[in-house]
């Protein structure tokens, strides 16, 4: 027992944490350009107008645009399978609403995808990754709105046409399910209301109603992108893409336990069960109606969820957290969906609660529930790295917390789950999702770029670097 053969090792990063070149070649504005620097403490903002002398990392991130060669040789010598990179939406269609796409932008990605397979590395491309156009902000307020699910479409078919027989593995949405909390509103939606004034990134006034109605929009776009994938090539497979945020009872407590079933319900299953079953859960009319919110349908939007259910399934998974009925209790950092802090885990510099058991729970969680093959498409640690002066930067920690995921993962594959592969976050250093800075570190190669915007972007391997280049030489047996 063990990985499978065609395992596909690799790693992940997304177009507006690593690419840079924002205004370049035709691209317009994402909502991920209009959100200055932050760090962990003090939140980032967002600035509907772009403001003079105001550092914004995605503007530069750390030069992929440019450097994408140099790096895909560099996960190449590490032995990647496979590269899970986003494409940015405003590269191909700037605005979001032309009705032509952008041919500087189409070639670029054609030239990633090319470097890719000249490795023998297998793209794995989210279509949508925290970078919807920023002109369809203003236009129609992005998701909420379901003139989205054309622009959207439009969006699919030039990508889908233009790499066929290049590309295998689609994911239409980055973490979906980030809308079923505030913070997705933004990044994941491109939901903002306060067009004129700057807001703080954590503080937008939030309203359910938008997120789970653009939510709605999204599931529909999504099984239409499945759907029109599959008729452009037969070949194509298309995956969702969902936080798991693994989350138990924190006591025996029934209340306790009750509570944590409602947060599955919420945060974990809401949305993939709709883009894996292809229907909303019977729950889901309760849950809604509990936090006010009502979907408006459209006829035929049941047929549509159900023609386009997902061929695979994919997830991030990087901490766990827990449900108390006791209000004492305060919930703690996390990646989006928070929760209690775990008095039997530590926690990441970032607040992250490391939980490698979790891995294997979620996995074993997800196969029971769909029955459907599963990648692990972003796990890893974010954590400050030191360079010593012979150039050589010693991250244990990362290759410890690396290391005892793979264990699950492992474990998982014996317990009998079909597991595609295994693509760890920001294999190369980038800016952080949450916090918007370069402190935050996951990658296997670091590239010298800091918050002050100093820095040339050169690039370091690390010590995880060699090891897990002989993890993938191995398949996963040495660890
Ligand atoms: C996920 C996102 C990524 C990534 C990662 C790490 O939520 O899909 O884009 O950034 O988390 O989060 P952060 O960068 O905030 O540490």
């Amino acid at each position: 027992m063990g990985f499978k053969e065609n395992f596909l090792w690799g790693g992940a990063t997304a177009a507006n944490q690593c690419e840079g070149a924002w205004n370049v070649d035709g691209k317009g504005i994402s909502v991920s350009d209009i959100c200055t620097g932050g760090k962990f403490g003090q939140s980032k903002r967002i600035t509907p107008v772009i403001e003079e002398g105001t550092f914004y990392p995605s503007h530069e991130a750390i030069q992929h645009y440019y450097r994408f060669k140099e790096d895909i040789a560099l996960f190449a010598e590490m032995g990647f399978k496979c590269y899970r990179f986003s494409i940015n939406w405003t590269r191909i269609f700037p605005n979001g609403d032309e009705k032509e796409p952008n041919e500087a932008g189409l070639k670029h990605y054609e030239e990633v995808i090319d470097e890719c397979l000249k490795y023998g590395i297998e793209p794995l491309i989210t279509i949508s990754h925290y970078e919807v156009p920023f002109g369809l902000t203003k236009k129609c307020n992005a998701w909420v709105s379901r003139e989205m699910i054309d622009y959207y479409l439009n969006y699919c078919r030039a990508i889908f046409t233009r790499y066929k027989g290049k590309v295998k593995y689609w994911l239409t949405f980055n973490e979906i399910n980030s809308s079923a909390a505030p913070m997705g509103a933004l990044l994941n939606q491109g939901i903002l209301n306060e067009l004129e004034n700057p807001t703080i990134f954590m503080e937008q006034p939030d309203i359910p109603q938008q997120r789970y109605q653009g939510l709605h929009h999204m599931f529909l776009a999504s099984a239409l992108a499945v759907q029109m994938a599959h008729e452009i090539d037969p070949e194509y497979k298309v995956g969702n893409m969902m936080i798991y945020s693994a989350s138990y009872p924190m006591t025996c407590n029934p209340d306790d336990v009750v509570l944590n079933q409602r947060y599955n319900r919420m945060y974990n299953y809401y949305c993939t069960d709709v883009q894996a079953r292809g229907a909303y859960p019977a729950y889901a009319d309760s849950l809604l109606k509990e936090i006010g919110v009502e979907i408006v349908k459209e006829p035929g939007d049941d047929e549509i969820l159900k023609k386009g259910t997902i061929d695979f399934i994919t997830f991030s998974y990087y901490m766990s957290s827990c449900q108390s009925s006791d209000p004492e209790q305060k919930s703690g950092e996390g990646n989006i969906l928070g929760g209690v802090p775990n008095p039997y885990l530590e926690a990441s510099d970032w607040g992250w609660q490391i939980d490698p058991k979790g891995l294997r729970y979620a996995l074993n969680d997800l196969s029971d529930r769909y029955q459907l093959p599963l990648m692990v498409v972003e796990n890893g640690l974010g954590a400050k790295d030191t360079v010593e002066e012979d150039g050589s930067i010693n991250d244990d920690y990362r290759i410890e917390y690396l290391r005892k995921h793979i264990e699950q993962m492992k474990l998982a594959v014996e317990d009998g789950v079909d597991l595609m592969g295994y693509t760890p976050w920001g294999c190369i250093d980038l800016v952080s999702a949450t916090t918007g800075e370069y402190a935050k570190r996951y990658g296997m190669i670091y590239v010298r770029r800091f918050d002050d915007g100093t820095g040339d972007f050169a690039r370091l391997k690390k010590k995880s670097f060699y090891w897990y280049q002989n993890v993938i030489r191995t398949n996963g047996e040495k660890l």
